[in-house]
């Protein structure tokens, strides 16, 4: 039978990736949202071509917004009103400075999408889960939810709140059988570092240069593996790098 996952970020990187390689798979329905819904209309439109058959609905959501959050997910239409599994992707770095040069709007933009957002969707999709007999929830931590590196500071206070949350929702959930997984990755080749650096893509290509990074695929098909795990098998906390990176500071470059 079909399960019915819901996607934050699907419009770009490891949430797109999750969204074709999860539609590949013939047994999953997808709820996809994200701030930029032409983005997810052309996606659901990709994934069509390919894969015709694969139920897709698409809605815009800024995470960072509680109310609507409550609001859109209480107001999905029926067929699409229990989830089986959440996948907390959306998230994002702003800025790489010293506390005491660093931009105070950043803190506050990571801080609301990737430690309130996460809290606010998990809080507002649980009771869409409760009728699942197979509910997951795949939380996307990072290496900075396990190391600190130099003006990471509050990206990686996000991510390790990120890896709290985790812990503290697979205990809280023990009880009604959802199993929580933590997925950390390394240097991911996404909008990630566009996003961080605010469009100056030279410095955000420079991030990867000389190496081969992971790709959002490569998470996908992480997160489809552990999807498809034995009802009795939880993947608790999964960490992954690129093979050219040994620690978050630490990377070998071709030169
Ligand atoms: P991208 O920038 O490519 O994708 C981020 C996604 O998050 C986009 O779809 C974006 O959609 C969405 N998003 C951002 N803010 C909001 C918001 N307020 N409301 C709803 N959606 C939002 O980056 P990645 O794919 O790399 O990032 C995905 C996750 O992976 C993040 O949590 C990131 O921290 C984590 N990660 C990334 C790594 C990397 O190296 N790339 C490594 C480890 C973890 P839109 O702008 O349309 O809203
Ligand atoms: C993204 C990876 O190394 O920039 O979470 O923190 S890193």
């Amino acid at each position: 039978m079909s399960r019915t996952v819901l996607i934050t970020g699907a419009s770009s990187g490891i949430g797109e990736a999750c969204a074709k390689t999860l539609a590949g798979e013939s047994r999953y329905r997808l709820l996809l949202c994200a701030r930029r819904l032409q983005r997810l209309e052309q996606l659901k439109h990709e994934i069509h071509t390919s894969y015709p058959n694969c139920e897709i609905f698409c809605f815009e959501l800024d995470v960072r917004d509680q109310e609507s959050v409550q609001q859109k997910l209480n107001a999905l239409p029926d067929e699409w009103a229990n989830i089986d599994i959440l996948i907390n992707n959306a998230g994002l770095s702003q800025g790489l400075d010293s506390i005491e040069n660093g931009d105070i709007g950043d803190w506050d933009r990571m801080i609301d999408t990737n430690v309130k957002g996460l809290l606010y969707v998990s809080k507002h999709a649980l009771p869409l889960m409760s009728n699942s007999e197979n509910a997951h929830i795949i939380n996307i931590g990072s290496i900075a939810g396990k190391e600190v590196y130099p003006n990471g500071n509050v990206y990686c206070a996000t991510k390790h709140a990120v890896d709290a949350l985790s812990k503290a929702m697979r205990i809280d959930l023990l009880e009604k059988g959802i199993r929580v997984s933590s997925i950390d990755p390394g240097m991911v080749e996404t909008e990630f570092s566009s996003v961080r650096f605010k469009g100056d893509d030279t410095r955000a290509k420079n991030v990867y240069a000389g190496l081969t990074p992971l790709s959002g695929k490569d998470i996908a098909e992480i997160i489809s593996f552990v999807l498809s795990r034995p009802t009795h098998v939880n993947i608790n906390d999964l960490i992954v790098m690129p093979t050219a990176q040994a620690s978050a500071t630490l990377v070998k470059r071709n030169a």
